[in-house]
């Protein structure tokens, strides 16, 4: 049985074999969706690490693009095990992008590849995309849902910029919008006007699939 904690370890010395091998010993054992899940955790936590010793100058940026290759193949390798199918075939359509300003998109990628395998049918502009990009997606594809990632502290103004596109375009109505990322708070969140905010893609989920049933 893995030792998430072990993984935690392994991630935030930027040790690539001893994960990769790690996360091919777990897919061995055919994890559930919940055992997914707390990988995932884990792995955030790894990465949360590899973030304050780049901040205190142990680590530079070339260890952050490291870090960062290491956890987009972990979540190529566990993909089956997160993007499970399930028989709930739900209709809904989400808009989801990294806002103005911010590279990042490994939490997007793994919210996307979730929703999609419980039957939403996502429609994923990509990083870096400017309130025209959101609001024009959301005109074409008149989505339920409009999901925003950002894990740059800045990324908060882009997304209370983007919200604000919205409502300019008379777009906001009969739209639910939910923000993830590291720096998403219930403050964040109501300040910026969305409906919800997670810090866990699995959450975030399952407030998507609520909204959907109402
Ligand atoms: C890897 C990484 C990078 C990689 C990103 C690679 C990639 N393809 O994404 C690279 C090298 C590009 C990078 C660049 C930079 N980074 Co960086 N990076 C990180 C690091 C270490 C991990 C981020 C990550 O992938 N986390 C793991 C994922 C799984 O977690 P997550 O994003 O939170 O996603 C989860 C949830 O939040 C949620 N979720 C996410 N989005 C969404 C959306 C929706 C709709 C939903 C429902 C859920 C959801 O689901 C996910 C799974 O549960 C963080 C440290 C940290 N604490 O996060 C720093 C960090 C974010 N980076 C930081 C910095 C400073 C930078 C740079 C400025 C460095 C530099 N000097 O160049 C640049 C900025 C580039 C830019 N303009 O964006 C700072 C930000 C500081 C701040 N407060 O703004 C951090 C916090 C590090 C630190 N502690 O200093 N970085």
């Amino acid at each position: 049985m893995m030792e998430f904690s072990k993984l935690t370890q392994a991630l935030s010395d930027l040790k690539d074999d001893e994960v990769l091998d790690m996360i091919n010993d777990f897919m061995k054992e055919d994890p559930d969706e919940q055992r997914a899940n707390e990988l995932m955790k884990a792995a955030q936590e790894g990465m949360a690490v590899v973030g304050d010793r780049f901040e205190r100058g142990d680590y530079f940026v070339g260890d952050l693009i490291f870090a960062g290759e290491i956890l987009t193949e972990v979540i190529d390798i566990i993909k089956p095990a997160i993007g499970v199918k399930t028989q709930q075939n739900i209709k809904g359509k989400i808009v989801l992008g990294t806002v103005k300003g911010d590279l990042h998109d490994i939490g997007k990628n793994i919210f996307k590849i979730m929703a999609t395998a419980e039957g939403f049918e996502v429609h994923d502009i990509g990083i870096d995309q400017p309130v025209e990009a959101f609001v024009e997606k959301v005109r074409e594809i008149k989505p339920d849902i409009m999901g925003m990632s950002g894990v740059l502290t800045l990324a908060l103004d882009a997304m209370k910029m983007t919200v604000d596109g919205l409502v300019e375009a008379d777009l906001r109505e009969n739209l639910k919008v939910i923000i993830g990322g590291n720096p998403v708070s219930k403050d964040a969140s109501e300040n910026i006007g969305a409906d919800a905010f997670t810090t866990n893609a699995a959450e975030g989920l399952m407030i998507c699939k609520e909204w959907m049933q109402k």
